[in-house]
C-alpha cells in the first residue's frame, strides 16, 4: 500500500438535506448527500491532488455502501474502514434557511451508529506513522468513550511517529451536550498540534475568560502551536505564527447560499493542500476563503470542493471581474 499524505479518522453519514428552506416539520423532499467533516476534508484534499485514507466504521446497510463507493470514487483508502453487522451507518438532517436565513441547522440520528463504535483496535500505528499528517476534528471525540480512546491512540502515534498534527476544533454541542465537557476534552490535546484551526465560536467556549481572539490566540502559539487559523465566516479568515507572522484575508461573498455546512471543511482542505505545498500564507487562506465560498452554493458538503484549475478560475475573476463565459 502506498504511504498517504493526509490521514484522519471519523464519522461519516448520509446528509438528507430537505430541498426546501423553513422548518423541516413541513419538509417533503430530501436529497441524499455522503457527508462528515473529517472525511470532507480528505476528499478536498484528494480532489486537490493529495492521498488521503480515511479510518471508520460504516454499517453493513445500502448506506455503508454508498459513503464506501463515494469514498472511493473521490479517491480516497478506504483500507481502514470496518464494516460493522450490528449498527447502523448514521445520517443526519440538514434544516435550510431557519430560524436564521442563510444559515443551516442539523438534526443527528447517529447515536450508536456503527463509528460510534471505534475504538483503539482502529488505529492502525504504521497507517497514520507512515503519513505526512494526521487531521483531526473535535467532533470525533465527542462521538462517544471509545471514539475519545482512538482519537487520543491517533494523536499519540502520530506525535510518536513525527507526523504533523492538524486539528479543528468544530466544536458540536449538540454532540457534547455542554461547553464544559467540549472544553475537559479539548484544552489539553491542542498543545499537541502543529497547525490548528478554529473559529471564534469555538475560542470562547474553550477560552470562556476572554472575549477577544488574540488572546487565546497567543496563549495557544506560546504552547508551541506552529501556525493558528481562525475561521470567521462572512468575515473572512486569520492565520497567525508562532514566530509572529498575521495575515488576515476578507471573505468572499457568493450570490447563492444554499446550505452552509461543509464550507469550514473545504476551507480547511484548501488551506492544507496550499500549505503543504509551499504557498504563501496569505495565498492558503485566498483559496481556503474561495473554496468556503463555493462549497455554500451549493447542497451538499463535497459536490462544490474545488480542484487547483477551479482555485485559479475563481482568483483570475475575483481580481479582474471578467464576465465568465465560456
Ligand atoms: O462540517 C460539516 C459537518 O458538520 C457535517 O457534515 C456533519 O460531520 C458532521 C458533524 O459531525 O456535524
Amino acid at each position: 500500500m502506498s504511504k498517504m499524505d493526509f490521514v484522519s479518522i471519523g464519522e461519516v453519514m448520509i446528509q438528507l438535506n430537505s430541498l426546501t428552506p423553513g422548518p423541516l416539520r413541513y419538509a417533503r423532499y430530501f436529497e441524499v448527500h455522503v457527508a462528515g467533516s473529517e472525511a470532507n476534508v480528505m476528499i478536498g484534499l484528494s480532489k486537490l491532488g493529495y492521498r488521503t485514507g480515511f479510518i471508520t466504521r460504516v454499517g453493513n446497510d445500502e448506506f455503508g455502501e454508498m459513503i464506501l463507493r463515494t469514498l472511493k470514487g473521490e479517491g480516497v483508502d478506504i483500507t481502514h474502514v470496518r464494516v460493522m453487522k450490528d449498527a447502523p451507518t448514521g445520517i443526519y438532517f440538514v434544516q435550510r434557511h431557519y430560524p436564521i436565513p442563510g444559515k443551516s441547522t442539523v438534526f443527528y440520528y447517529r447515536h450508536l451508529s456503527a463509528a460510534s463504535y471505534m475504538d483503539e483496535s482502529d488505529v492502525d500505528e504504521e497507517y497514520i506513522g507512515g503519513s505526512r499528517a494526521l487531521f483531526l476534528t473535535g467532533i470525533t471525540p465527542a462521538l462517544s468513550e471509545s471514539c475519545y480512546r482512538a482519537f487520543r491512540k491517533a494523536l499519540e502515534v502520530a506525535r510518536s511517529s513525527g507526523v504533523d498534527v492538524i486539528l479543528d476544533t468544530n466544536i458540536r454541542l449538540k454532540l457534547w451536550r455542554t461547553p464544559e465537557r467540549a472544553r475537559e476534552a479539548l484544552l489539553p490535546v491542542l498543545r499537541d498540534t502543529k497547525i490548528l484551526i478554529t473559529n471564534k465560536e469555538d475560542l470562547a467556549i474553550l477560552f470562556p475568560e476572554t472575549s477577544s481572539t488574540r488572546e487565546p490566540v497567543k496563549k495557544l502559539l506560546n504552547q508551541g502551536i506552529e501556525i493558528v487559523v481562525v475561521k470567521k465566516g462572512e468575515e473572512g479568515s486569520e492565520l497567525y505564527t508562532k514566530e509572529g507572522g498575521e495575515v488576515v484575508e476578507k471573505a468572499i461573498s457568493v450570490p447563492i447560499i444554499e446550505d452552509v455546512i461543509g464550507a469550514g471543511d473545504a476551507f480547511d482542505a484548501a488551506l492544507l493542500a496550499s500549505l503543504y505545498r509551499g504557498l504563501e500564507h496569505s495565498q492558503a487562506l485566498k483559496y481556503a476563503n474561495i473554496a468556503g465560498a463555493l462549497v455554500v452554493t451549493v447542497r451538499g458538503d463535497i459536490e462544490a470542493q474545488p480542484t487547483w484549475e477551479v482555485l485559479e478560475t475563481m482568483s483570475k475573476y475575483l481580481r479582474e471581474k471578467m464576465e465568465y463565459i465560456r
